[in-house]
């Protein structure tokens, strides 16, 4: 069998997650009290009735925290226990510790929070018009947009909605502390960014961070979700660890998870596009409303990569984009595989689709006019560089034989009255780094054990998205070690200090790079043993060649000399380094060059690279029941030079699922009182695998990417981007049935909403489905608004 370090343990269950970490005797378990409404004040905390109950339960307050009360990173508004006001439901209000965790939750559903009510907005745009902004507005442009709008030949407005994702990581949130010396802890978290449960720990706790170790072996899944929002459930472990001097457990359930927890953010925004005769776009101007909720959490980053990605693939000379933080009474909307680029890409391909039924040319070919190609500038200054882009949309076109495909589709909804096909094609650029620049860095720690195995420590988190396997091999071959020599170790933050999350789909590229420079010191001193163990085997031979003048290699267990092997293996070269008093240990630490970015003028080159492609999807609908399926989807992707190509395979078809889901199924929806309304997963629908259509996958040839490790390319969120052309794919069915009637833009594409969109015809035409074309309906309808009611 081949060997792969992770998956096959997973397989066997024998991999341990949080929760299967075995219970230390005297462990008590935590809950929180969760706030009862969307906004409002605490007044006072009543717990006479629990504790009459449950007399050996422990409730802790904010007055408790003998630290800071505040683990908020880029704005400082989010404090870990409500202390005044709080701003969305769940909001976690005080802390229970049991002897079990059924104990801890029903002491916790005792306490009595008596509340000012506050006025809820779940609206992104009331939000904005009441200047509820966690910051200000931020605004990137270039060109001159009046200008160019004014020497349009066409100019087309509208307005896009997105709603929210949850994350539905397999593992639920959780953590597990232990009482250390001094006042300090030891926790294990479920986090992407153990230095972050680390750092707001040490301040809650008020001791310094090295008193505070954070280990994550891996985690099951975490698709963003555990970038910030582990952190709370790591604190909440540690602060009762540290107050009861007992280990300390909080692990949610998967209500409480769907409850309390972030998701990917909902927005509404405004798109106004022109293009020349030909369609050519000339200018295009946005201005994106994000819902994002109760506090920043990591909006403001969100919301920057909304507005990098705000062109997606295409080159536009003239461009205004504006997004706004909305203060929202929602769950505190957090990262999410794609990070607020999907919500920018769907506005501007929105834009595209509209423009496409404003002058009759095929979206297709005004996609293909407007590609980025090398040379050009993006909006945001930096140049287009190694641009596969166009080669993507050329090879994807060609691969799912478009122009017949479109003949196939017609004649299908020819002859068929029911049912409808579309297609659409999206291209993609994806930008790779931190777009925070400090964000960027990380360290390895290797070691070589005088058996000749080796252990890795970086900051990368193993999520399933196989960067421990990325890194493995990075090591061996840097080392020229056999690969099943390597093994990963859990991520520490004794060993690895100073980390940021394993996130921006930057996991190999910065740890396996810090991994490859640490193996570099080692692989220095060992081929100095080498030369110097294969001098004296000349020397005993009389051929007499000096240690200096032997150049030789390492590779695949064995010291090569001239690229011939020598006889000398690896263990016994690394037990001659050890005999010889030879450091087998290495420190490393990587930063991405050439990063800058000026804040005041928004111009910068804040990504060490793009990541391109494209994808062509089909859909067909059910005319009369609003219904429909994915049928294939083509993608031509820019994967560089996989390090390892299963997973490359694995991230595409993973992450172009994950985007279905948002983009055609998943129906996250809250109501007036900021209440989640599908809060199980039996009322929140994921795509499952009877949902996932045909995926051809194409990696680029001949694509190295000398910017990343061993020519890689990032893979983690890129590929959700191709979902978009799902949402069109099925709208283009839809639109088959009713081919004068304006699309609408506001994912998810639900079977209601399709509904809707064919009944008004439907209204309108009494003969319909058999009978002739419609007139536009009222698209304005249609939008059932961001975190608004649905009801
Ligand atoms: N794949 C799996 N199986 N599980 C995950 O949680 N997270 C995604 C992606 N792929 C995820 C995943 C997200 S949001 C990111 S940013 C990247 O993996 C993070 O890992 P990387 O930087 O090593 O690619
Ligand atoms: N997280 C983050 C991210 O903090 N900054 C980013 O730019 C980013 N991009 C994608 C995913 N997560
Ligand atoms: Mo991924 S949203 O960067 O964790």
């Amino acid at each position: 069998m081949k060997w792969n370090p992770d998956s096959v343990l997973n397989v066997l269950g024998q991999t341990s997650y949080v929760d299967d970490i075995p219970e230390p005797r005297d462990l008590l378990h935590a809950a929180i009290v969760p706030s009862p409404s969307a906004h409002g004040r605490l007044v006072r905390l009543e717990t006479s009735e629990a504790s009459a109950r449950f007399p050996k339960a422990i409730f802790l307050s904010a007055a408790d925290i003998p630290g800071t009360n505040q683990i908020g990173n880029a704005v400082p508004d989010e404090p870990l226990l409500c202390d005044g006001e709080w701003h969305f439901r769940g909001e976690p209000i005080a802390l229970v510790l049991a002897e079990s965790r059924s104990e801890a939750r029903r002491a916790a559903a005792l306490v009595r929070v008596e509340a000012e009510e506050l006025e809820v907005i779940t609206d992104p745009r009331e939000a904005a018009a009441r200047g509820e902004l966690i910051l200000p507005p931020r605004t990137m442009r270039s060109g001159d947009v009046e200008k160019a709008f004014a020497e349009c030949a066409y100019v087309v407005e509208g307005r896009v909605d997105s709603g929210g994702q949850e994350h539905v990581y397999l593992e639920t949130q959780g953590a597990i502390a232990w009482p250390g010396e001094a006042g300090g802890v030891r926790i294990v978290s479920s986090t992407q960014w153990p230095s972050g449960v680390q750092k707001a720990a040490s301040r809650v706790l008020g001791v310094p961070m090295n008193r505070v170790e954070v280990e994550t072996m891996r985690i099951g899944g975490g698709f963003g979700g555990k970038e910030d929002q582990a952190t709370p459930w790591g604190c909440f472990a540690a602060l009762g660890a540290r107050l009861t001097r007992r280990p300390v457990k909080i692990y949610l359930n998967r209500h409480e998870d769907l409850s309390y927890t972030g998701k990917r953010h909902p927005y509404s925004s405004d798109f106004k596009l022109g293009l020349d005769k030909e369609g050519r776009i000339l200018a295009f101007e946005a201005d994106y409303y994000q819902s994002s909720g109760g506090c920043a959490d990591l909006s403001p980053a969100v919301l920057a990569r909304t507005l990098f990605h705000a062109l997606s693939a295409y080159y536009v000379p003239n461009v205004r984009v504006t997004g706004y933080l909305c203060r929202t009474n929602l769950v505190p909307f957090t990262a999410f595989r794609g990070f607020g680029a999907p919500q920018g890409i769907f506005v501007v391909e929105s834009a595209i689709a509209k423009a496409a039924e404003a002058t009759g040319i095929p979206a297709v070919d005004l996609q293909c006019k407007n590609l980025l190609s090398e040379g050009d500038t993006f909006h945001y200054g930096m140049p287009v560089e190694e641009c596969r882009t166009d080669q993507s949309v050329a090879r994807v076109l060609e691969k799912c034989d478009w122009n017949g495909l479109q003949k196939r589709i017609a004649s299908f909804n020819g002859y068929n009255h029911l049912k409808k096909r579309g297609a659409a094609m999206i291209p993609l650029c994806f930008g790779i780094s931190f777009t925070k620049l400090m964000m960027n860095q990380t360290g390895a720690l290797v070691h070589v054990y005088n058996d000749g195995s080796v252990t890795v420590n970086t900051g990368a988190v193993e999520m399933g998205q196989g960067v421990g396997r990325k890194i493995a091999i990075i090591t061996a071959k840097s080392l020229g070690a056999p690969v099943d020599r390597v093994r990963i170790e859990s991520t520490r933050t004794t060993t690895v200090a100073n980390t940021f999350a394993t996130a921006a789909s930057s996991g190999t590229d910065l740890n396996g790079m810090a991994a490859q420079l640490a193996c570099a010191q080692i692989k220095e001193r060992l081929l100095a043993v080498a030369a110097e163990q294969l001098s004296q085997s000349d020397a005993q031979q009389h051929t007499g060649a000096k240690a200096a003048d032997i150049s030789c290699e390492i590779s695949n267990g064995e010291v090569l000399r001239s690229g011939k092997p020598t006889g000398l293996k690896w263990d016994d070269l690394v037990a001659k380094a050890h005999e010889s008093r030879v450091d087998l240990s290495a420190h490393a630490f990587y930063s991405t060059p050439g990063l800058f970015y000026d804040d005041q003028n928004e111009k910068g080159s804040p990504f060490a690279y793009h990541v391109y492609g494209a994808a062509v999807v089909t859909a067909t609908a059910d005319i009369l029941r609003g219904t429909y399926t994915i049928d294939e989807a083509f993608m031509v992707h820019d994967a560089g030079e996989p390090i390892d190509l299963l997973v490359d395979i694995g991230q595409t078809e993973g992450g172009f699922v994950q985007g279905l889901g948002w983009a055609v199924l998943e129906d996250l929806r809250f109501d007036r009182e900021g209440k989640l309304q599908a809060d199980t997963l039996s009322t929140y629908k994921v795509p499952d695998v009877h949902f996932v259509p045909k995926m051809d996958i194409e990696f680029l040839d001949n694509a190295p990417n000398p910017k990343a490790v061993l020519n890689s390319k990032a893979i983690g969120e890129p590929p959700l981007m191709y979902a978009i052309a799902g949402y069109f794919a099925v709208l283009n069915a839809l639109k088959a049935a009713r081919p004068d009637t304006e699309g609408f833009y506001d994912s998810p594409m639900t079977p209601e909403k399709a509904l809707t969109f064919l009944t008004e015809l439907n209204d309108a035409h009494p003969g319909w489905p058999l009978g002739a074309s419609g007139a536009a309906g009222d698209s304005a309808r249609r939008h059932s608004g961001v975190g608004r009611a649905n009801s």
